[in-house]
């Protein structure tokens, strides 16, 4: 897969692909991703990439040339990619989203800055618009970073299997249950009796359980597209929960 963000801030992608999941993607031949500057597709002296918006108001917006022409140039080299635009009005990424972007051969992704993006590239050359969640960031760099990281690991090859995206949270629907390691008592915080019982029975129903009440706690909107059996709606009921 090949990545390409267009950003006035090629640096700071410097770092974050140096290390972890991506940089073994990059290493392995499985992930390619190029940074370009925007700046490099401005005409004027002071190589301008905002103005100030039409009608009036605070902050700047991205001016629509210097974005077309990068698109235009990428799109030819090579062809079949897919434009990202970061954005706050986005659509929210989530691992389904990002399991359907580790599909593809190419993704373009434009990160905006200011108050946004002149409206006639949203319209004219964007196929997709994405927000990581619902806060403010300065700029699409981060999410950008974001969008990376949540689809290079989905992408076939590039985790080992023993920790496939299969076994990952949210795979079935629910959070994680707790994990503990040596040592058994740690400051006099004991790990729970029943993962050292070596009743592997046990502790599956425990794990399950677990999952369950830490999703019905901090997350129970995921109860409602989750994979639940009889006994799972049976444990839930007995926390109170009841279906939507
Ligand atoms: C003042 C109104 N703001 C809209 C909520 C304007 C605005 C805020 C932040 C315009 C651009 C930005 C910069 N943010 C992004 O470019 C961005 C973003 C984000 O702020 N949150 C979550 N996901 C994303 S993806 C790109």
């Amino acid at each position: 897969m090949l990545f390409d963000i267009v950003t006035i801030f090629p640096h700071f992608f410097d770092s974050s692909l140096k290390d972890g999941v991506v940089r073994r993607a990059i290493e392995a031949d499985i992930l390619k991703v190029r940074t370009v500057n925007l700046r490099n597709f401005t005409t004027d002296r002071h190589r301008t990439t905002d103005d100030r918006p039409f009608g009036g108001g605070e902050g700047m917006v991205m001016k629509p040339e210097p974005i077309y022409k990068a698109l235009d140039v990428l799109k030819k080299e090579p062809p079949g990619a897919r434009v990202i635009l970061l954005s706050p009005r986005g659509k929210l990424l989530d691992q389904a989203l990002a399991g359907e972007l580790a599909q593809l051969q190419r993704l373009i992704l434009v990160c905006g800055r200011y108050e946004g993006v002149d409206e006639r590239i949203r319209e004219h050359c964007v196929d997709i618009e994405l927000s990581v969640g619902d806060y403010v960031l300065s700029g699409g760099e981060i999410a950008a970073l974001v969008v990376i990281e949540a689809v290079s690991r989905l992408i076939p090859g590039v985790l080992g299997c023993e920790s496939s995206a299969e076994k990952d949270s949210f795979s079935d629907g629910l959070l994680e249950f707790p994990q503990y390691t040596r040592p058994r008592v740690f400051n006099d915080w004991e790990v729970p009796e029943v993962l050292l019982s070596g009743d592997h029975a046990k502790i599956a129903k425990w794990r399950r359980e677990q999952s369950l009440g830490l999703t019905y706690e901090h997350r129970p909107e995921l109860l409602d597209s989750a994979r639940l059996d009889e006994k799972d709606i049976k444990y839930l009921r007995s926390l109170g929960w009841e279906e939507s």
